[in-house]
């Protein structure tokens, strides 16, 4: 019955939010507006944005999204200068402003409330008996978490990196983990894009993805899959709109209809400012949550059919000589039936032939997804469905085709490349083991789940935090919550006050460190760092701005000075000389790496950085048959499981006035939701159906049934255009519903978008 399918070209649904405009234009100056009225911007943070994402000024800590060698004239957008500006905020969160403030009266304030109170500035240690924070010397602080690292079982501790903290530091930071002896490395990425890196790994032979800018270039098709362009990496909006005006096809597949992929105006254009837009998706595709795996499936079904009608379709050469597994993937294809691919995707077989013959039109197809795929407890299997459907018409390794990972935090991607990880067989041990003369420890080491569990269970003893908000974050929040009380040791290293701070453990440190776009100053001048994009290039990044304070100190001098107060005196890791000249750090970053880090110094001020390499791209398969491999899921849906009887799916979803836990503002203006965080979103039929109405209080419950309860009250009803059954709610308001044991079989990323609710009035 296709008619029961929602038309993909159909206008939104009128009689519930939306937003009119394209994304971009003059909405995206309002946005930036709102932000500027609350926090008047300094002179250098507005010269900051002059230099931000260009050679030789700062590369932007919002996302990860490409560099270009040419920038534009204002190479940022609405959320890039949201970030700048609040990470160079006037306020300051002094010691005096946090003097007689008992955390549990911290509590109280929003997420908003809290960062708003502005820069962390002095070092700070909390005090049981007051319940609050005090200042202290950095000395002194340095002293007091060595000694309580000798005192710990360094297995018992974890070394959590949120994505943003330069190669340098995070080379460091690997280092010093080993050093102490462990492999407890979660990064953020456990949360996000872990599941790209185990599951492209496992069927492409790379971790990350294979698109450089050029590809977008040279495409005819782009296909999305769950990535927000509009709010999470707005630049690439650029990429998008010059591909759709040489012609290229786009088809998107997400639940929830986002602007920023339906229309766009280009802020850097006179022309589209004064009127007129770009129109971007061919196809928008309303897919359920977690149905991707059955969309593609039956893409895959209507590619090898028109194939068998017409010919010329399959790439047989490649197919032949780069991959496994073909005859097993055709034959579960066609062994699948059309009633399951609908029933899963909620798409219809006749919408997915559309999608199907523009891909099989394509000269060069890129296939970019971002958490709608990979947080989901069968993403990796679903990730393996989208290689599959690449691999037919050998859509990887040349001009204006391949796979695009969209990653998040800005240098996310390159911790992981300089060491970041938990999994020891990732990391090139034994040359460390040489070049620092010690043994690394050899065990796999805890992912963020197994970290939040561990917290649970009392096995983990101590934890510090290298930027993020860990605690708010991760799924089951207030399940983990009363126990961090109980750790022996807390370290969080930030810019700004956020809910992680406010679960003290037994001995509890505060560090505030220097933003990127900072001037830092060390014994041998100013320092650069150096980040990784979304498409593996490697930049310089030159902070100028004056410190929010002289008393910040910045991560990789923290780092060493942890370091230094907790290990024994290794001649081969001279720390003090590290922190006086990041250089240094980089020529050891080259001799562990040296394929893809060679001349490192100078190739990374070139404009446009340079690219690390990736053998995908050059079609060499580093996978266990050395080969692409096609592969056969278990399962015919993303989802755990099916729902039963009054359950929903839940996903989770960021508002274009947030960067994860820091929230610059309560609108969401792409998506027409104004001034209330705490909504859930659902069709107007599920709102009937249940017997509720507009604007009604409901509590959201978990429906695993893994013998805790979980509840989220005080959400607001609000009638959506989105398919049936799903609901949302935005993160990190929800995130006590997410089991911390429900996340993807492969890599553990929290199944932030595919959780099973009730809904009670
Ligand atoms: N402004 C801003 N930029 C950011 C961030 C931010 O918070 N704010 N966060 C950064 C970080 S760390 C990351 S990881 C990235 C995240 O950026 P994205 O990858 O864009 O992640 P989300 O915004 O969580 O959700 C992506 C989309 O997935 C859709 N979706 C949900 N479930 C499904 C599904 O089952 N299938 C499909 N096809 N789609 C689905 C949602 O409707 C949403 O549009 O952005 C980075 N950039
Ligand atoms: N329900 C739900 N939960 C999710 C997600 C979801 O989609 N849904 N997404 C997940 C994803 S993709 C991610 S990446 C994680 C994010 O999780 P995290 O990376 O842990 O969280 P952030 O909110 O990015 O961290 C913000 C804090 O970082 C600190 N900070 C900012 N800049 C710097 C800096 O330069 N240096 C240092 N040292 N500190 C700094 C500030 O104190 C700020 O309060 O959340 C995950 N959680
Ligand atoms: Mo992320």
């Amino acid at each position: 019955m296709p008619g029961s399918f929602p038309d993909p070209q159909a206008e939104q649904d009128p009689d519930t939010p939306h937003y009119d405009g394209p994304a971009g234009g003059w909405g995206s100056l309002e946005g930036l507006g709102r932000v500027l009225l609350g926090e008047p911007p300094s002179a250098g943070a507005l010269n900051t944005l002059r230099r931000q994402n260009k050679p030789g000024g700062h590369m932007c800590t919002s996302c990860a999204w490409a560099k270009p060698a040419k920038p534009h004239v204002a190479e940022f957008c609405e959320n890039g200068a949201k970030a700048t500006i609040w990470d160079l905020a006037r306020a300051t969160c002094d010691p005096q402003v946090l003097a007689d403030k008992p955390v549990a009266e911290l509590a109280a304030l929003s997420d908003h409330e809290l960062e708003a109170l502005g820069r962390l500035t002095h070092p700070m240690r909390f005090d049981p008996d007051t319940g609050c924070y005090v200042p202290t010397g950095w000395d002194e602080a340095f002293r007091g978490i060595g000694a309580a690292l000798q005192r710990l079982d360094p297995k018992s501790v974890v070394f959590y990196t949120s994505g943003r903290a330069s190669l340098e530091t995070s080379f460091m930071w690997q280092l010093f983990a080993r050093l102490y002896g462990h492999n407890n490395l979660p990064d953020s990425s456990n949360m996000c894009h872990e599941t790209t890196s185990v599951a492209l790994k496992k069927f492409i032979g790379s971790p990350v993805g294979t698109c450089v800018l050029d590809d977008f270039d040279h495409c005819d098709m782009m296909l999305f899959l769950g990535q927000n362009t509009g709010s999470s990496s707005p630049r690439f909006l650029h990429n998008i709109q010059r591909a759709v005006e040489r012609g290229c096809k786009v088809v998107t597949l997400n639940p929830v209809r986002e602007p920023g992929l339906l229309r766009f105006r280009n802020p850097q254009r006179v022309t589209q400012m004064l009127g007129g837009s770009t129109e971007i998706s061919d196809l928008y595709l309303q897919v359920r949550p977690g149905g991707d795996l059955a969309a593609i499936l039956g893409l895959i079904k209507h590619v090898l059919e028109l194939d068998a009608a017409q010919g010329g379709i399959l790439d047989r050469d490649f197919i032949a000589s780069h991959t496994t597994g073909f005859e097993a993937l055709k034959a579960h294809a066609e062994a699948t039936g059309w009633e399951q691919i609908e029933a899963h995707s909620g798409l219809s077989r006749d919408h997915l032939r559309q999608v199907a013959a523009i891909y099989a039109g394509s000269k060069a197809a890129v296939f970019m997804y971002g958490m709608g795929l990979t947080q989901h407890v069968h993403g990796g299997e679903t990730l393996g469905m989208l290689v599959n459907l690449m691999l037919l018409r050998g859509s990887i390794g040349r001009l204006g085709a391949g796979i695009s990972p969209v990653r998040g935090h800005s240098n996310v991607q390159g911790q992981r490349t300089v060491g970041i990880s938990e999994k020891p067989e990732l990391v090139p041990l034994d040359r460390l083991a040489d070049l620092f003369a010690f043994d690394p420890p050899r065990d796999e080491g805890r992912t963020t789940v197994t970290a939040a569990e561990g917290i649970i269970d009392g096995s983990v003893r101590g934890f510090l935090q290298l930027g993020g908000n860990f605690a708010h974050s991760i799924p089951d929040t207030e399940r983990v919550r009363p126990h961090w009380a109980g750790l022996d040791l807390v370290v969080s290293v930030a810019t700004k006050l956020n809910r992680s701070h406010l679960s003290p453990g037994r001995e509890t440190w505060l560090l505030p460190c220097l933003v990127r776009a900072e001037e830092d100053m060390q014994a041998s001048g100013a320092q650069t760092v150096s980040i990784e994009d979304s498409l593996s290039h490697i930049h310089a990044s030159l902070g100028k701005n004056a410190p929010a304070a002289d008393t910040l100190l910045s991560e990789p001098a923290i780092v060493a000075g942890i370091a230094r107060a907790t290990l024994p005196p290794n001649a081969r890791v001279p720390w003090d000389d590290w922190v006086a000249d990041y250089a240094r750090v980089r020529s050891v970053i080259e001799r562990v790496w040296p394929d893809q880090f060679a001349e490192y110094e100078t190739r990374m001020r070139q404009p446009g950085g340079f690219h690390k390499g990736n053998k995908a791209r050059e079609r060499i398969w580093q996978t266990e048959s050395g080969k692409a491999e096609f592969s056969v899921p278990a399962v015919a849906s993303g989802l755990g499981r099916d729902l039963r009887a009054g359950e929903y799916t839940l996903v989770t979803l960021r508002s274009n006035d947030q960067f994860n836990t820091t929230i610059y503002g309560y609108d969401d203006r792409l998506r027409a939701l104004k001034g209330n965080r705490m909504i859930v979103l659902m069709s107007p039929a599920d709102v009937a159906r249940a017997g509720l109405a507009e604007g009604q209080q409901v509590t959201m419950i978990c429906a695993e049934d893994d013998g805790h309860h979980r509840a989220v009250a005080g959400l607001t009803v609000t009638p959506y255009d989105l398919p049936d059954r799903c609901v949302a709610a935005y993160y990190p308001e929800v995130n006590a519903l997410v089991p911390v044991g429900l996340h993807d079989r492969m890599s553990k990323t929290p199944a932030y978008k595919g959780t099973p609710v009730r809904i009670e009035a």
